[in-house]
Parts: C-alpha cells; sequence; structure tokens
C-alpha cells in the first residue's frame, strides 16, 4: 500500500501526541488539521489545563495521567518548553460521606478511593486547615478540602508545540490548514479526501477531530458527540496584599451547591497577581463547530461571577480582563471514547472526552498509536468503546 503507514486526522491534544509518539517509534507518519495548531478554535487553547492523579471521574483513566506526566516530563526536558506545572490541586467541597451520592460529595469520595487505590500522595483539610492553608478562598465552616500535591496544570499551547515539533523533528509529515472532506477504507487502506479533491493515503488512520468527529461517523452515530460551548475568564484582582496566595496557589475545583451551575474551577494567578482565569461549564450549548458565537458577553461572565465568584475567591473584582470560547465535546455519559471505528477497522477513534481529557491526553495518543500498529494498548481501554452509548 503506497502512502504512509499511518495518517492522524486532528492535531489537538490527542491527535499531536499520537503523531509524536508514532514519529518516535519510526512510523511513517502524517498529520493533518483544519486549522493551524495550538489554535484557538477547537477545545485545546486558553494557556491552563488541570491536571489531578486521583481522578475522580473512575479508576480507569487513572494510568493514563499517570503516564501523561512521564511523558510531559521527558518531552519538557527535551524541548525547554515549560509544559507540567505541579504547583499542587485543591477539591473544595462538602464532607465525604462515604458515598457516591450527591453531585457535591460523590466526586470528593471517588477522588479519595481513586488516591487510596493507586497510593497518589494527599491530605484531606479539614475546615480550619483549609482557611489557614489557603486565606485565598472563602470557604465556609461546612466545607472540606482534598488536596494533591502532584497535581497542577498543563499548558495546552506548550503540549501541542513540543509534540508537533518533535513529531516533525524525527520525521512526520504534517499539513495544517487542511481540510479532510471524506475518510474511507478500501484496498487495504485508508483514504482521506481533502476538500480540494486531493487524496491522501495510509495502511491505518487515527481519528482524533475533537469536535468535528461527527463528520466521520454514520449519521445515527453522531448525537452521541455533541459539541459544546464554554466560556474561559480573566478577571482582575484588586487584593495586592493576596498576590502571592494567588500567584503561589493550587488549581482548584469548587462544587458550591446541587445545581449544574454551581461549580466553577480555576489556576493560580500566572500574571503575578494581576488577574486569575476561573470558568465554570455548561451543557446547555450545544453548538456547530464551526459556526458558534466565540466571543463572551460582559453580562455572561457578570452573571458567573455573582453567581459563583463573588465572595468565594478573596480579591477577585467582576472586571473582566480577557475571555474566550472553547468546545467540549460531550459524549451521554460524559466517559471518553477510545475504539475502532464502527465502519472502518483500520481507523481508531481517539476523540471525545467530555472536558476533561487533557491531562489524559500524552498517554491516550501512545495507546491509540500502538493499537494502531501493534494491535495493543499498554493500557487496558475497555471502559471506553463506542458500543456502550450506542447499544451495538
Ligand atoms: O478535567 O480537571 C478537569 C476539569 C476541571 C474543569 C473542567 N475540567
Amino acid at each position: 500500500h503506497s502512502g504512509y503507514d499511518l495518517m492522524v486526522i486532528g492535531l489537538g491534544a490527542m491527535g499531536s501526541a499520537a503523531l509524536y509518539q508514532a514519529a518516535r517509534r519510526g512510523v511513517r507518519v502524517i498529520g493533518l488539521d483544519r486549522h493551524a495548531p495550538p489554535h484557538t478554535l477547537g477545545s485545546t487553547h486558553g494557556e491552563t489545563r488541570i491536571t489531578r492523579q486521583a481522578i475522580g471521574e473512575g479508576v480507569d483513566y487513572v494510568p493514563f495521567v499517570l503516564r501523561s506526566h512521564d511523558i510531559w516530563d521527558e518531552l519538557a526536558s527535551r524541548t525547554g518548553q515549560r509544559i507540567l506545572n505541579r504547583c499542587g490541586a485543591l477539591l473544595i467541597s462538602q464532607p465525604d460521606d462515604g458515598t457516591d451520592r450527591g453531585i457535591r460529595t460523590a466526586f470528593l469520595h471517588r477522588t479519595r478511593q481513586a488516591a487510596t487505590t493507586f497510593g497518589i500522595a494527599h491530605e484531606m483539610l479539614s475546615a480550619d486547615d483549609l482557611r489557614r492553608r489557603f486565606p485565598q478562598f472563602g470557604t465556609t465552616a461546612e466545607e472540606v478540602g482534598y488536596y494533591e500535591p502532584g497535581g497542577g496544570w498543563v499548558s495546552p499551547e506548550a503540549a501541542i508545540t513540543a509534540q508537533l515539533s518533535e513529531a516533525a523533528r524525527l520525521g512526520a509529515a504534517i499539513r495544517t490548514q487542511t481540510v479532510v472532506a471524506k475518510l474511507d477504507q478500501h484496498g487495504g487502506g485508508v483514504v482521506a479526501t481533502l476538500s480540494d479533491g486531493s487524496t491522501i493515503r495510509a495502511d491505518r488512520a487515527i481519528l482524533s477531530a475533537g469536535s468535528w468527529v461527527a463528520d466521520f461517523l454514520p449519521p445515527a452515530m453522531r448525537p452521541v458527540f455533541q459539541p459544546h460551548r464554554q466560556m474561559l475568564h480573566w478577571f482582575a484582582l484588586d487584593r495586592p496584599d493576596l498576590a502571592r496566595t494567588w500567584t503561589d496557589g493550587p488549581v482548584y475545583m469548587w462544587p458550591h451547591g446541587e445545581g449544574q451551575d454551581d461549580f466553577f474551577y480555576g489556576f493560580p494567578s500566572l500574571d503575578g497577581g494581576g488577574t486569575l482565569k476561573v470558568a465554570n461549564e455548561q451543557y446547555n450549548a450545544l453548538v456547530d463547530p464551526n459556526a458558534f458565537t466565540r466571543d463572551v458577553g460582559n453580562e455572561e461572565s457578570r452573571r458567573f461571577y455573582d453567581h459563583s465568584l463573588a465572595g468565594r475567591l478573596l480579591g477577585l473584582t467582576p472586571r473582566v480582563v480577557k475571555a474566550a470560547t472553547c468546545l467540549y465535546t460531550v459524549t451521554p455519559d460524559s466517559a471518553f471514547v477510545i475504539d475502532t471505528h464502527p465502519t472502518m477497522d483500520l481507523v481508531q477513534l481517539v476523540s471525545p472526552c467530555s472536558g476533561h481529557g487533557f491531562k489524559h491526553s500524552a498517554a491516550i495518543g501512545e495507546c491509540a498509536v500502538l493499537r494502531a500498529i501493534e494491535g495493543q494498548s499498554p493500557i487496558d481501554l475497555s471502559a471506553f468503546t463506542l458500543a456502550r452509548l450506542t447499544g451495538g
């Protein structure tokens, strides 16, 4: 079969990781992206992504993040890029009641279970400990903390840049501003037809197209992957006396009620205490990834500030310094899909991460490549089948 051994469609978090892992194994690989990564039009921009090792979404994810941290440490020393920042991760929550019930406590419960199962270093903080250790948060007398020193944040732009530049250095071909209009399997390989009508062939493909993945699926399966508009906000801080605590502080996640709006997360101040990046999540803003409102309205930022942030992030003002939108591609159970394509067995589907994928992406790229070229993933992928969502 002429052409490449492997084609990677979509060079965001998963795709750039896959391209790098393929190139370092000597695979003849080509990566294609409709834009020029790292770009701001998908799911992998905005300076920071939370990383944590005890994964409250389920123990099946833990091996991904642990392996991803190792890959990024190695890549950082090789490229000089600062990718992973272990500033610590804090979950503020109502106390664990020992059950999986209730939005506010179940995540803490499962996080603690994952930490215990994998021996991940952590501390449980009482309400008093929390206030003493982290005076920048306006926590209540009922709220407690789970603190993980090995957590922190990943720079999506640095990770993608390093993965792509290393892949290119190792021989990968990269074509940006290249739209794949159609993907077919025949003659023992895969054929990508580009929007200009030309074709690219490879023995196998990894489809990591994020919010665009539905374009490559049978129509009945498309609704499984729902692109949702999300907002990122950078608000101004006005407490110079707290600048140090915000600069040196951890990343954090804070469910503060039972409703979907009662959750936000944020990062340390990366500009010396001038601003804080904070965000919430929304699941009622289904969009077309090619046509949606990318600007964030002042009233959207203000509503978020008033509902969740005022009184909780001390010194934060409602003044928006910067805001951006990005996309989550959400499955019905909010879990990942890492599986063989339903109608093309030479294609690995490595996409939707429902808003919690970046921290796992370096390892998922590696697993996808090894499954594509050797038929087996080093990390168990059985929890991430497409069939669980399609009944197939
Ligand atoms: O994956 O840690 C995460 C996360 C927090 C908020 C959105 N995603």
